[in-house]
Formats: structure tokens, C-alpha cells, sequence
């Protein structure tokens, strides 16, 4: 008797927990893409997203349909115990200083390391940038998929106003934390692939209008760190100078990253953590356009193409 009753509970704790296995099998196994709108405007990112959000990856969409200027998505995660609040004084009023100096000709470029050494808080080297750029002109949308970990986050603008003024500074930030949960998330899953070598852009993709998900491949020196972080796709009209475009692309530049820009810009990534960025770009119109890869003091990597 007590053998068929230890036998009855075997079967029934068996049943309920093939059902909760089956039922969390259920839960985590409808991974969903979890995607971040983000309306920029002159200067403030309007989020359609919760201030927090599950780890794993996420989509950020930057819209920029509203704003007069170019906008993107820089990501960095804080270090422990540092808060918002610290980075958006004490980290920002010593880069804007290093700034001012530098563009008033008080430091040389040579010394700005040395300075922000001087100027930014310990903390500063604890700062982990997920991504930056992905530039948006006005009337442009640009895509960026990203892993994040748990942690502390901010959602920023490095770009400048005309009067050089950093749009982080003007209130182009955003606060949210990342905890546990996706990691189950579905990984990118891009068209086209486009790899970085130390003196070309190899695009495995055939130009036309539309969405297109890439996958960047960041192709490795002998020290073992990447030639480039950085494409942007940009659109050319007559007389477009793409050695002007990659000294716009200067943050350090007087006029660098600073409006107006040379040129519209469609999106693109930095990428400094991994070795493959996931971005997406809309081409909505004919024209000649252009891969952009930003070489910081020297000449920088251009493919054209044509879109019919
Ligand atoms: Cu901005």
C-alpha cells in the first residue's frame, strides 16, 4: 500500500514538473526582440521605453524626424557605484573644459590626454562604451542592435551645436538600468555583411533601396585590436569632399561633429567592446552614396556606390 501511494506521488510530481517545465520552456522560449524607440530632438531624446530593460540584445531605433540638427546614440554603461548624476557633472565639466582649452588653443593635441588625466574623475577608465554614432541627419533613421549587460546605463549625444556647445550638456541624455531576464533574446540576424580590413571596406551586399541589416566584421592587426571601429553610410550630392567628411568627423575638430554637417549621414555604428557591430540603414531614394570609415589624423577609408 505504501509502495503504490509512493509510486502514485512519483507519477504525479513527475507530471507537475514536466508542466513547469514546460511551461517555463514556453515563457523563455518566445524570445522577443526587445527594440527602443527614440525620437531625438534640439536637444533631448523622447524614449518609448521603460527605465528598465531586460539584458541581452536590444534594438536601438533613433528616429530623427523632428529635430533641425544631427543626432545619434552613444551607450555607456557605469561603473559600480558611480551614479547619472556624476557622470553629467563631474565627467562632463571636465570634458567640456578639455574641450574649451583645446579648441581656445591653450592645450595642443598632444596634451589632451595629459589633461583629461588631470580633469576627469578616477572612475573615468571604469566607463564601458557600448556604442557611438550612428549618426542621423534630420528626416533619417538609423538602427543599432546592441548586447548589453546588467548594469547602469545612459543613452547620450555627443554631438555639437553650433556654437560648439556638447548636446549631452543641452539635456541630451537618458537614464535606464539593464537587469537579467533576455538573455535568451533572438541574436541579429542581418542581410549582408561588411567586413573592416586595414585599407578597404568589403561589402557583401548589392546596392538597393530600402531596409538593410548589416553585420560588421572588425578585421584585427597583430596587436590584436581592430584597425577601424568605426562606418558610416552617408549620401553624396555633387561636389560632396570626403576628406572634408572625415575631418567633420574629428570630435576633437573646432568644427567637428558640430553643425551643420557636410554631409547627410544614415546611420552607422563605433563599436569598441566587440568585434562584430550590428546596425541598419534605410535608403529611400536614388543616388550615390558612400561607406565611411573615419581615420583619426590621417586619410580615411570611402566606398561609393550607386543605388538606382
Ligand atoms: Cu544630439
Amino acid at each position: 500500500m505504501l509502495n503504490l501511494f509512493k509510486g502514485l506521488l512519483f507519477i504525479i510530481t513527475t507530471i507537475i514538473t514536466s508542466l513547469i517545465f514546460l511551461m517555463s520552456g514556453l515563457v523563455y522560449g518566445q524570445s522577443q526582440e526587445v527594440t527602443v524607440h527614440v525620437e531625438a530632438m534640439d536637444h533631448a531624446f523622447d524614449v518609448d521605453a521603460p527605465k528598465e530593460l531586460p539584458s541581452g540584445w536590444i534594438t536601438f531605433v533613433l528616429s530623427n524626424q523632428m529635430a533641425g540638427e544631427m543626432h545619434e546614440i552613444s551607450l555607456v554603461e557605469l561603473p559600480e557605484g558611480v551614479t547619472h548624476e556624476d557622470y553629467l557633472t563631474d565627467y562632463m565639466i571636465g570634458w567640456e573644459t578639455v574641450l574649451r582649452e583645446y579648441q581656445e588653443g591653450v592645450i595642443e593635441r598632444s596634451e589632451i590626454s595629459d589633461r583629461t588625466n588631470e580633469l576627469l574623475p578616477e572612475w573615468s577608465g571604469g566607463l564601458r562604451y557600448v556604442t557611438e554614432r550612428g549618426l542621423a541627419s534630420p528626416g533619417r533613421t538609423a538602427e543599432r542592435t546592441v548586447y548589453l549587460e546588467p548594469g547602469e546605463y545612459l543613452l547620450i549625444c555627443w554631438l555639437k551645436t553650433e556654437d560648439g556647445i556638447i548636446h549631452i550638456m543641452r539635456g541630451m541624455h537618458w537614464e535606464f538600468n539593464v537587469s537579467g531576464g533576455a538573455e535568451d533574446n533572438p541574436l541579429p540576424n542581418p542581410e549582408s555583411r561588411i567586413t573592416l580590413y586595414e585599407n578597404e571596406i568589403e561589402v557583401d551586399w548589392e546596392p538597393i533601396k530600402g531596409k538593410h541589416a548589416f553585420e560588421v566584421g572588425l578585421n584585427k592587426n597583430s596587436n590584436g585590436g581592430s584597425y577601424h571601429n568605426n562606418l558610416h553610410l552617408v549620401r553624396l550630392e555633387a561636389g560632396t569632399d570626403l576628406e572634408e567628411v572625415n575631418e567633420w568627423l574629428d570630435w576633437y575638430k573646432v568644427g567637428g561633429l558640430r553643425s551643420p554637417s557636410p554631409v547627410e549621414f544614415l546611420g552607422g555604428i563605433v563599436e569598441r567592446v566587440a568585434d562584430t557591430a550590428y546596425f541598419s540603414v534605410n535608403i529611400k531614394e536614388p543616388g550615390d552614396y558612400a561607406w565611411v570609415v573615419f581615420v583619426s589624423q590621417g586619410k580615411g577609408l570611402y566606398k561609393i556606390f550607386t543605388v538606382e
